[in-house]
């Protein structure tokens, strides 16, 4: 990519997508795309192949996809699996039909078996069966690295794609039926501090183990990977740290001052018990993330209380 090259952001209102567009900028590229969903609707083939069309962008961030936490998952699994395909099948497509240089698709750590061996290497896809409350999601998101990769092999596109781990920051969604855990938590623990509740729900066991990504290393990781990365398979963005559920809701409570005291909630699920991936390949392309767990907990904490309305 040149400073000057077109390049299409899809979902750049989302978590990620406006990360990567704040990146991109802070670098310097001014040639940016961006359409809201009621401009291009990325599910509709013949809109996504005019908008191709005519705006001919030479660099694709595919960012754009239905996401949500494990209660989501679990309740709209047919949402996940149909719109998710959509999206991505019209965009790919699009992209090989009308010449895109490159394009950077962006899946999830779910897509890993339940019970990989841990931690997580990206040649363990699809040697096991997927963890429930997300397989709709999983597959959608396997069925587009996929596609990448045999598009690559069979036309040579330079379709490449990406597995982060769980990301937050902001622009983050914070609804608590529909969020991940950690903009859950901000949200719960915020509330429970003004309202001086005595306690705060927390789903499930506390035991399953997570690993948190702030969402402008994510960001970076991709420009990176946009800049550097031509290979076929995927490559895990992480930071190879993980906690439980329990030390991330106490570190939570405490960045944000809470007194009170945690209750789980074990008729909520715990989904899968780990997926910590390794950032082996990233790293030895030459990508290191910089912002640690507490920092970025601060600087989302700080984004919610100056834009959550
Ligand atoms: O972040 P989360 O919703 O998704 O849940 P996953 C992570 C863990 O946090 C689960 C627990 O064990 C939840 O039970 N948890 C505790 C909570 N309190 C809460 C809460 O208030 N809200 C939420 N949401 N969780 C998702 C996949 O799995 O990871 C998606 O479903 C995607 O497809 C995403 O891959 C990155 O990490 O379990």
């Amino acid at each position: 990519m040149d400073l000057n090259s077109k390049i299409y952001v899809a979902g750049h209102r989302g978590l990620v997508g406006s990360a990567i567009v704040r990146n991109l900028q802070s670098k310097g590229y001014k040639n940016i795309i961006c359409k809201t969903h009621k401009e291009l609707d990325l599910t509709n083939q013949q809109a996504v192949r005019e908008f191709f069309e005519n705006e001919r962008p030479e660099y694709v961030f595919l960012a754009a996809a239905k996401v949500g936490g494990i209660n989501a998952n679990n309740t709209y699994p047919a949402d996940f699996i149909y719109i998710n395909l959509m999206i991505q099948n019209n965009v790919i497509k699009a992209a090989h039909d009308f010449n895109v240089k490159k394009l950077l698709f962006l899946g999830s750590t779910c897509i890993y078996p339940k019970m990989a061996p841990q931690p997580i290497k990206e040649e363990y896809l699809l040697t096991g069966a997927l963890e429930e409350t997300n397989e709709a999601y999983a597959i959608a998101k396997i069925s587009g690295l996929e596609m990448c990769k045999f598009f690559k092999r069979q036309y040579g596109d330079n379709f490449i794609s990406c597995m982060p781990t769980n990301l937050y920051g902001p622009n983050d969604n914070f609804d608590l039926k529909s969020s991940h855990v950690l903009p859950a938590l901000i949200r719960k623990f915020h509330e429970a501090k003004v309202n001086k509740n005595d306690t705060v729900e927390v789903w499930g066991t506390g035991t399953p183990l997570r690993e948190f990504l702030y969402v402008d290393d994510m960001a970076d990781a991709c420009v990176f990977l946009m800049e550097n990365y031509d290979g076929e398979q995927h490559v895990n963005i992480g930071t190879g740290e993980e906690v439980s559920i329990k030390e991330l809701a106490e570190t939570v409570k405490e960045v944000i001052g809470f007194e009170g005291e945690l209750v789980f909630n074990t008729d909520m699920p715990d989904g899968t018990p780990r997926k910590l991936t390794t950032v082996e390949k990233l790293h030895g392309l030459g990508w290191n993330h910089k912002i640690s767990l507490r920092e970025g907990i601060e600087l989302a904490y700080n984004w919610f209380l100056e834009n959550y309305k």
